[in-house]
């Protein structure tokens, strides 16, 4: 088989310690080894016919090889990709995603083009510095190192029309009722109706207000998402105003793209600010026949220095299974990956300087999903309750109180029913939206620990659709 007059399949092939290996899962029109063969090709330097122009040196040294594929019929199947870092601009992830990411998508010949995963060699880690506050900084700020316990917060609902003193007085009922931090919906930044100075103004008197009364130190995440000139002049703001202690600065990473973020971390980090990534627009490329998987994003997250990032809670109102997401919080926090090909998750080791992020858990959250939460993450956590918080009975603070009460029972050893029956407020929560069970948890990640082969084998025999059962 050849694509454009060259093959690019190399079932020999070793990957070397200096090549990014590629997950993926393609269906399409023409036998797999085909269609392989024309995603390497155009991805690396081939095209649809023999170029005249090519020479030994530029296919010896910068070709993409398909060295392992796991068919599922005639036209369907895994494939492994291995690309010599010499191929990209190591500085470069715009070049990057436009290489291994870009024009492949479009190929007429394709039903299906899943991108699953991306090991990154850790010569082109050594290039990033990775967070700069990172689990250990987010707990200082938040004065957890001792306590170790995870971290509760709120985003102020309704998402967007408050106006800068109505949020900061729901943001100080949250804090009175002991949540950690308080954040702006991906969508508020600077609108007429709440002016992100005023906004900030406003938040940061009801974070030495509560801050006072609580005696805790409370965080706010301030998204400061825009053009790179403005989010800099965001930037220069709060560091004129000295508030790297209580602001967090918040991200919509995902859509404004890797190159923006990448320069927008160096003056964050350049003025000591701990930064949270949210991912708003994702899934839009997560879901369905073609995509890519948020896995490999996450591991762009961490290496370029986001500090607390969004990754999904596994019992909520997104999309993803606990096993799914049990994984990406440990691409958040762990330095070495073990593959989990059932969950299309590459083996990794990110580099030693490349400090594990915070983990947020957000998205339809209330304090009745406590102790299932703790049960899948852990307590280097952070979760996040909007609705769950301002749509309890009692309003924001009994809302607020619920959330605190669901962590500080789950830090004595005690289940959140248990724990109702002398505090009110977590019991209001309970009574409005349920109790989810930790063991339905406990029960799915004990059976991935136990039938890891069989769910390899599985996926490897039903393709794409046995890893979805898989990760059911
Ligand atoms: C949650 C949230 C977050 C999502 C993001 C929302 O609100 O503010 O943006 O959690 O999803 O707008 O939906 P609720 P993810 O607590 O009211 O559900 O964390 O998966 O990226
Ligand atoms: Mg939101």
């Amino acid at each position: 088989m050849a694509y454009g007059g060259y093959s690019y399949l190399d079932m020999k092939y070793e990957p070397s310690g200096d090549d990014f290996v590629v997950l993926l899962w393609a269906k399409g029109s023409l036998p797999i080894e085909k269609i392989a063969e024309a995603i390497a090709a155009e991805s690396s330097v081939g095209s649809w016919t023999k170029l005249k122009t090519m020479n030994d040196f530029v296919w010896k040294h910068y070709r993409a090889r398909v060295f392992w594929m796991g068919k599922v019929g005639r036209n369907a199947g895994f494939i492994k990709i291995a690309y010599p870092i010499e191929h990209f601009d190591a500085k470069d992830i715009s070049q990057f995603q436009a290489s291994v990411l870009g024009n492949i998508f479009g190929l007429k010949e394709l039903e299906e083009l899943y991108v699953y995963d991306i090991s990154f060699p850790k010569k082109y880690q050594s290039q990033f510095t990775g967070p700069y506050a990172g689990i250990e900084g987010i707990r200082k700020m938040a004065g957890t190192t001792k306590s170790r316990r995870p971290h509760v917060g709120t985003i102020v609902k309704p998402k967007v029309g408050l106006t800068a003193k109505e949020w900061a007085h729901v943001a100080y009922e949250a804090f009175s009722g002991g949540l950690d931090l308080v954040k702006d919906d991906e969508n508020l930044v600077d609108q007429k109706f709440c002016r992100w100075k005023d906004r900030l103004h406003e938040v940061v008197k009801a974070i030495e207000k509560a801050g006072k009364e609580t005696g805790q130190s409370h965080l706010y995440s301030s998204n400061i998402s825009d053009r790179y000139c403005r989010m800099v002049e965001r930037i220069d703001y709060l560091n004129s105003m000295g508030l790297q202690r209580h602001v967090v600065v918040m991200l919509d990473v995902y859509v404004m793209g890797m190159g923006a973020l990448q320069d927008v971390l160096e003056h964050t980090k350049k003025h000591r600010f701990a930064t949270h990534g949210h991912r708003a627009g994702f899934a839009a490329a997560n879901r369905g026949s073609y995509g890519v998987n948020f896995q490999i994003y996450e591991k762009f997250y961490r290496l370029l220095g986001i500090d607390q990032m969004h990754i999904g809670t596994g019992v909520g109102k997104m999309e993803g299974s606990p096993v799914t997401i049990k994984r990406l919080h440990d691409i958040a926090d762990q330095y070495a990956l073990k593959e989990k090909f059932y969950l299309g998750s590459l083996g990794m080791e990110f580099a030693p300087r490349i400090k594990p992020m915070l983990s947020i858990a957000s998205g339809g959250l209330d304090a009745g999903r406590m102790d299932a939460l703790i049960e899948l993450h852990g307590n280097d956590t952070n979760f996040q309750a909007g609705a769950g918080v301002h749509g309890h009975a009692g309003g924001t603070l009994k809302g607020a109180m619920s959330m605190r009460q669901a962590v500080d029972a789950a830090m004595k050893g005690i289940p959140a029913p248990e724990y109702a029956k002398t505090h009110p407020e977590l019991a209001q929560a309970l009574k409005q939206w349920g109790y989810y069970e930790p063991g339905i948890v406990a029960r799915a990640l004990a059976y991935e620990k136990k039938n890891a082969k069989r769910l390899t084998s599985l996926a490897l025999r039903k393709g794409r659709a046995g890893m979805e059962l898989a990760n059911e």
